[in-house]
Order: C-alpha cells, then structure tokens, then sequence
C-alpha cells in the first residue's frame, strides 16, 4: 500500500510502516489512562499488574512466567486496566435518567462508556427503567424464580472467561446442585474445536507448551493469530526466539503489523530509531478458510523431503512407537494434489515449500493459533492439521516443541478446569457427588448456540450470566436480541453496564461485582483469586484498588449468596463458609478434582503448572496412541460475486468492548465502520476507497441479512477475501452457520455480497 493509495481512500486511512509496539504503544496506554481519568488510580494499578502478589491482567491468557519480577509492559493490558479503573459511575442516577431504548441507541462503546456499575439494579417486567434493588431482594427473587422452575434445565447459566476459578467452581456448583448442565460459555464461540480436536488427536485438550519451550524452540508457526493486538506479551517470546535465530513461519490472509516486525515498549527510549525486529521469515497468505489445504501442502512437501533424504525428516521412532494412522495420512497427502490445493488457498506450491523448509530444519517446533483456524465449518480439521504436522517430527513433549492454542479470555481456561461446561467429564460429577452429596445431572446441557435457541423456542425461563455480552458476542445479533428478552427473567452479574443487560429477560437483575483490579476484603480480611493462563499454569490474582463503590460484591459472594438462598437448607453445601475463606473454598475445590492437589498452597507458594498429559507423553486417546487423521481439503462453494468476510477484533476493542475507534497497526482512525477490501475485487465492483456498501449474507434458506453504512478500504488483502470488525457484523451470521461437532459460529469464513449504496441504482455484482 502506498501513500498515495491511502489518501485516495477519502478515508483517515494510513497504514504506517512503522513496527508494532514502540513508542505507539507506549502513548497509546497514556492516552487510554488519561481519558478514563484514571492516571493516578491506574498508574498504580498498571504496577501491579502480572505480579507475583499482584492481579493477572483482565485482557488475555498469555503468561506472565515465573519471574514476574519486572511489569511486564503491554499496551492493551493498559488499556484494560484503564478501562475498568475508571472513575466513571453508571450508578442508580444515570438509570433513573436513561430509559431502556434511550440506553439501546448507544452504541456499544457509548454503553460502557457510562462507566462502572455501582449498585444492584431491577428492571421489572414492563417497564423500561432500571431501579435500585436491594442485594437481599435481589437474592431472593432469584432464588424464587430458580426454585419455581419446573424443570432444572428451563435455567442457563453462562459464563464469560474472566471469572476466577474460585467463583467459576461455585457457578457451576449453584447449576449442578440445580440440576442442570446447561453451562454454556464464552470458550463455545473461541476454542471449542481447539479442546475437541485435541482430545482426539492426543488426548488432552489444552496446549502442550510452556514459555520456556520459547526459549528452546527453532521454529514457531503462528496461525489464524494477531499477537501484536490480541496477546501483545507474545511478541516478546517471539523476538527473543528470532534474536537467538529461531524462524516463524506466519499463515494469515492478513499482513498484521505485530508479525512483520516488533520494538519492545520497554526497550523504546533506547530505539526510538530502531527499525524493530523483523518477526516473521515466511509469511503464508492463504483465502479464508483453507488452512487444511496450506497445511496439507507443507505436509506433503516435508513428507518429499523425508523420502528424498532416505527417512531422514520425519521422527519415525516417535510416529512407529507412539502414533497411530500414519498410513492414512500419508496416502491422503499422496492423493491431494499441488494443484487442488494451490486452488483451494490461492498460496503456491513454492511458497508452501518455503513453510516447509523451515519446518525441515527445524530440531523443536512450536504451532500456535486462535480464531483464524477456530471459527471455521471445519475447525476441528484445521486443529487436527496442526496436530499432524507436529507428530510427523514428534513435535510434541520434547522441549521446545508443542501444540498452542492461545486462549481469548485471561481465565477461560481455568474456568473450564473447575467445570464450567456443559459437557462435564464424570471426574467432575462423581467428585460433587463425593463432597457435596448431591447426584448432579449427568445428560450433557446446552452450548451457547444452543442456549440461545432454547430461549427462541421458549425453553429456557431464567438466564443467568456471570458476565460477558451474550448479545453482541453471539451471532446473528437480531434474532439474539430476540432470544434473550423471552425468559421471565434475566439476571446479569458485570462490572458495566452493556446490551446484554437491556436485552436480557422479560424482567432484568443487574447485580455488580468487583473488578480484577479491585481488592477483596471480607469479614475475615482480605482474600485474592486463581486463574490459569494459556500455558496451563494456575496463580493468583489480589486487586490493589479500592471498589469502584462500597455495594460492589465479589463473584464468589454472589454466586454463593445465589446458592445460598436457593438452597437454604441444605447442610451438604455450606454456602457462605466456601465464600468467606477462600482458602478452604480452595480446599473444597482440591477435594472435588484430582488434579488440582495442594491447590492452596501451592498458589501461595508462586502458582503451580497443571500437568499436561500430551506434553509427557502419555495419550490418553481411544487407542491410547497419538493419532493422525485425515482431513478432507476444504471445497467452499460461493455465490457469483460473493467474497469470504472475516470478522476480526480491532486494536482499539476487548472483543465486545471497544475502548476505542481506532485500528493504529491497520491504519484506521476515528471509525469502525470499514470494509476491508482487495482493490481488484473493489475495481470489479466499481468500488473506490471510502464508498459506502451494504454488505449482505445468504443462508442455505435464502434468508438475506444485511449491514448497512460500512465504508470500503483498499487494502492489502488476498483477492476474493475482505474484512470487518466484530461485534457490529455479528448480523451478518446466521445462527446456524456452525462448525462441525464443535458447533462454533464461523466467524471467519462469511460468505457477502457487497453492494455500493452511494451510487442511485444499488447492484449486485459478478466477479
Ligand atoms: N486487546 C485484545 N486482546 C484480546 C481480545 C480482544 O478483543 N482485544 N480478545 C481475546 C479473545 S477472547 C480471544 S479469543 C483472542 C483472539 O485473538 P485472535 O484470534 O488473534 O483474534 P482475531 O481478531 O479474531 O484474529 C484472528 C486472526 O486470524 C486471521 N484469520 C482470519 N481468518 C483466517 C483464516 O481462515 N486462516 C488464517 N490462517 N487466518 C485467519 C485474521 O486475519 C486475524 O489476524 O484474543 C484475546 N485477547
Ligand atoms: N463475529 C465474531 N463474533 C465473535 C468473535 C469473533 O471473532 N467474531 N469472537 C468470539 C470470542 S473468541 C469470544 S471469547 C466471545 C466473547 O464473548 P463474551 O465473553 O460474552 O463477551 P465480552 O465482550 O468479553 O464481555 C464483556 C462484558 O463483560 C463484563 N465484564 C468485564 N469484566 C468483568 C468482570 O471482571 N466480571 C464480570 N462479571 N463481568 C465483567 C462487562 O460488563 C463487559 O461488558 O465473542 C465471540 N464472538
Ligand atoms: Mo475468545
């Protein structure tokens, strides 16, 4: 992209040439804090953050490492920090000004922007405004709602990923102890396919990699991933590997800043001519969708090498010893032509031997990828790809080596680990059978597109989320809408107010909880929080703020005042004992899951790794083997003119957050509304920079659903591919549209049309 390009746009679009991070980040993190008011509450907070005795930062999971001895610095962990520690209060006054659809014409950023719930809120049924509750009344009229139910499984208890270990075990307690398992989650829209492909192929679905392995790895492949945005700390593992000669291979449709090229922020005042390090050495740009075939190619091209060099490549003591259908495999790879999947990803035979090359020399090699590959119709093969290309060379549990899906929300993995989920593992049942004496239910309950179209039917009564944004995060926002406003009532635990809350339930609870960053003070004193990173090590989180009010409680509180009051009498669950002493909740975590042994202590002691199977190699699969699979070449048919629309995460957003309206690495400024375009495609379609389009998808029963406003950019992008942000283009995915088995919603591959809606006459075009 040129200069000249960028100006023509008629759009504040200039995409630096700057490396990511640097002195960008840098005062981009003061700005965020300035704005929020919050330079001195979040000055301190921001030294807190990822240490030892501090809180884990409230954006993603990637680690902190064992020596956390140095802040860490990172500009959307700012940003995150900024956002919660505002001084901003949406508080009884702002509801008693604001009626439900007033608080409906904001947008996203605008709703958050009213600042920090402060009190607990009722909306009742038929009203439009939100009112003072006390947290008693509020208890209660949960309680009675729960137990009024007819049936356990006519409630949903969702959970976004933020939420500690210690409150997660007491959420799905409170379900369980119910009767149901419908405890559908954020990680259903995130990495589902990761967690089941893995299970198949080695038999634990988390990753197999520590940050060490970073430090001894000469090869890492980054895939369907933006780290410079999304886990900005990842680029500092990334650099020191490449300064110490590691290679990176990249596979994304998109150039994203991060990968190309890297300045330290703490290294910034020392280089602020420094050109940065140069991050990836091949960089794969395949269309949307057809990472099976990228995959499939530098398979093919290694499995040559190995044959040309007299068995010399492969790890054929690890596939003979430890693996099983590596015949299938092969004769797949054998069957696939260059040609078929050069047509499938529009990516070379030679570039992919470039990939392939790397991976060949490769001793230790390191796979990580996040939504690019997850929110696919066939996710679970991406997964499963990955996994074949890491056991050819038995890049799995030997150091520096290993199979990483980075994770999303900072504890969605823990979360998952205490039991969030619904499709528990019988360890976890017949382990609150044991403690609590309780039979839980042991059909599997609903996910989270499930859940949503139990609401659409009338199936579910009370929906209850301990927090997240439901309404925006899921697909086809809409009928979303639609879904979530039928249960008699809807009950919303969150730090801010968002469009959950006013969608959510015939009659609302808003009942507000601390923040991350907050203290947590109880009558036996203070207490602090778990939570597992992406690399499976548990620690602990203590806020070092004051509440942003003195009527916020703790997660763990409500969730067992919740359990409390439902279940009042039950002598088996001692409520209100777990919720006062962390410690012995701790206790009765550790006594209800086996791996989970001298929990407390070994939290206090600096955190602890939870043994991950695959990585000892042991597999725990049917055969009790690593397996290999075969995965069909992905053949995505499109409409005449339709192209593949990715819907991504900006540099300005916590998924649906948005801090801001900027997209700095991309180039965008001020606005969201963007249509990221490839200039052939936009020349086909007598598009120029900044025309406004309407952007429809079709489903397989013709339904048309359509975006509006959104305003082209020409950008570097693969001809047939094009790119928006979410939240907003939500609307464009049917509910249905949902990847085998894992049943996410494919975010990633959307098939549009692209209509200019300046010119007088709208049309439809033909590539
Ligand atoms: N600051 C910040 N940090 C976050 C988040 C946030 O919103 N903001 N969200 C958190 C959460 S919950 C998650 S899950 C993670 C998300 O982290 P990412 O997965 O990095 O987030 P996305 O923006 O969805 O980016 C997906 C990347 O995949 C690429 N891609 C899209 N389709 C394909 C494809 O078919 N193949 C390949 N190879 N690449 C593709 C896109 O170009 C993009 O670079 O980040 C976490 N961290
Ligand atoms: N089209 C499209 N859709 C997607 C994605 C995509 O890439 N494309 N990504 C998907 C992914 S990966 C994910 S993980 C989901 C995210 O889905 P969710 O986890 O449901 O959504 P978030 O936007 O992370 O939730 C934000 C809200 O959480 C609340 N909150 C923040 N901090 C706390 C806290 O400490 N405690 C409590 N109780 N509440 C808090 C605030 O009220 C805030 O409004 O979205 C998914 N949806
Ligand atoms: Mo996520």
């Amino acid at each position: 992209m040129t200069q000249r390009d960028a100006k023509s746009d008629g759009l504040d679009h200039d995409p630096a040439s700057h490396p990511a991070g640097g002195i960008g980040a840098v005062t981009s993190s003061l700005r965020h804090l300035a704005k929020e008011e919050t330079l001195i509450r979040g000055g301190r907070a921001l030294l807190a953050m990822n240490q030892v005795t501090g809180f884990d930062c409230p954006g993603c999971a990637w680690p902190e490492g064992k020596e956390r001895s140095h802040a860490e610095f990172c500009e959307n962990g700012a940003k995150a920090l900024a956002h919660e520690a505002t001084t901003l209060k949406a508080d009884a006054s702002v509801f008693a000004r604001l009626t439900v659809p007033e608080l409906m014409r904001l947008d996203d950023h605008d709703l958050e922007g009213l600042g920090r719930l402060t009190e607990p809120l009722f909306r009742a049924a038929g009203s439009d405004k939100f009112r003072p509750i006390t947290w008693d009344d509020a208890f209660k009229l949960t309680a009675d709602a729960l137990r009024s139910l007819p049936n356990p499984d006519r409630a949903v208890f969702y959970t976004s990923g933020r939420t500690s270990n210690e409150a997660a075990f007491l959420w799905q307690l409170l379900a369980r102890r119910l009767g149901t398992n419908n405890l559908p989650d954020c990680a259903n829209l995130c990495h589902e396919s990761s967690g089941i492909a893995l299970t198949m192929t080695v038999g634990a679905g988390k990753g197999s990699v520590q940050l060490e392995d970073f430090e001894h790895t000469d090869a890492i492949f980054v895939i369907g991933q933006n780290p410079g945005t999304n886990h900005p700390r990842m680029l500092t593992s990334i650099m020191n590997a490449r300064r110490r000669g590691a290679e990176v291979v990249v596979i994304n449709p998109l150039r994203e800043r991060g990968l190309e090229s890297f300045v330290h922020p703490q290294e910034t005042l020392n280089s602020l001519l420094d050109r940065g390090t140069e991050m990836s050495t091949v960089y794969l740009r395949p269309l949307p969708g057809s990472d099976v075939a990228v995959l499939k190619g530098i398979m093919k091209w290694v499995l040559e090498a190995d044959r040309s060099q007299g068995g010399g490549v492969l790890d054929h003591f690890f596939i003979q010893t430890m693996t099983s259908g590596i015949e299938a495999l092969i004769a797949d790879l054998d069957a696939t032509s260059f040609d078929e999947i050069e047509e499938a990803s529009s990516v070379t035979r030679s570039e992919l031997k470039l990939a392939a090359d790397v991976y060949v020399r490769s001793r230790a090699t390191i796979i990580c990828w996040a939504m690019g590959l997850t929110q696919h119709r066939n996710a679970i093969d991406n997964v499963i790809a990955c996994s074949n290309l890491a056991m050819l060379k038995g890049n799995i549990g030997k150091p520096g080596s290993g199979l990483l899906p980075v994770r999303g929300h900072s504890n969605v993995q823990g979360d998952r680990t205490v039991g969030i989920t619904n499709r528990p593992r019988t360890v976890l049942l017949d382990g609150l059978k044991r403690v609590f004496k309780f039979s839980p239910p042991r059909e599997v309950g609903l996910d989270t597109l499930e859940a949503i179209a139990a609401m659409e039917n009338d199936k579910v009564d009370v929906f209850l989320a301990m927090g997240g944004n439901l309404a925006q995060a899921a697909p086809d926002q809409l009928r979303t809408h639609a879904a979530l406003r039928r249960p008699r009532l809807g009950v919303h635990i969150a730090t801010k107010p968002n469009r959950t809350h006013l969608v959510g339930g015939q009659s609302t609870l808003l009942l507000p909880c601390l923040a991350r960053s907050e203290r947590d003070i109880n009558v036996l004193g203070e207490q602090f929080v778990t939570v597992e990173d992406s690399m499976s090590f548990v620690h602990m989180s203590k806020g070092v703020l004051s509440p942003a009010s003195p009527e916020l409680l703790s997660e763990v509180t409500i969730a067992a005042r919740l359990g409390a009051a439902t279940f009042p009498s039950d002598p088996n669950i001692p409520w209100m004992t777990l919720a006062c002493d962390y410690a012995v909740l701790r206790n009765t975590i550790e006594a209800t899951l086996p791996y989970l042994d001298h929990y407390d202590q070994r939290t206090k002691a600096g955190g602890f790794y939870i043994q991950n199977s695959a990585s000892k190699r042991e597999w725990k699969t049917v055969l009790g083997r690593a397996e290999f699979h075969a995965t069909p070449t992905p053949k995505i048919v499109l409409r005449p003119g339709e192209l593949r629309l990715m819907t991504i995460r900006s540099h300005d957003q916590y998924n649906t957050t948005v801090y801001g309206r900027n997209d700095r690495y991309r180039g965008i400024h001020g606005r969201r509304n963007v249509l990221f375009m490839n200039g052939t495609d936009m020349d086909d379609r007598h598009l120029m920079p900044g025309d406004e389009v309407i952007v429809t998808s079709t489903d397989e029963r013709d339904m048309v659903r359509t975006q509006t406003g959104l305003q082209v950019v020409r950008y570097d992008i693969p001809r047939g591919a094009c790119a928006s942000y979410f939240p907003e283009s939500n609307v464009l995915i049917p509910l249905e549209s949902a990847s085998a088995v894992s049943n996410q919603p494919v975010s990633k591959m959307v098939p549009v049309l692209v209509t200019r809606t300046t010119s007088s006459k709208p049309m439809t075009h033909t590539a």
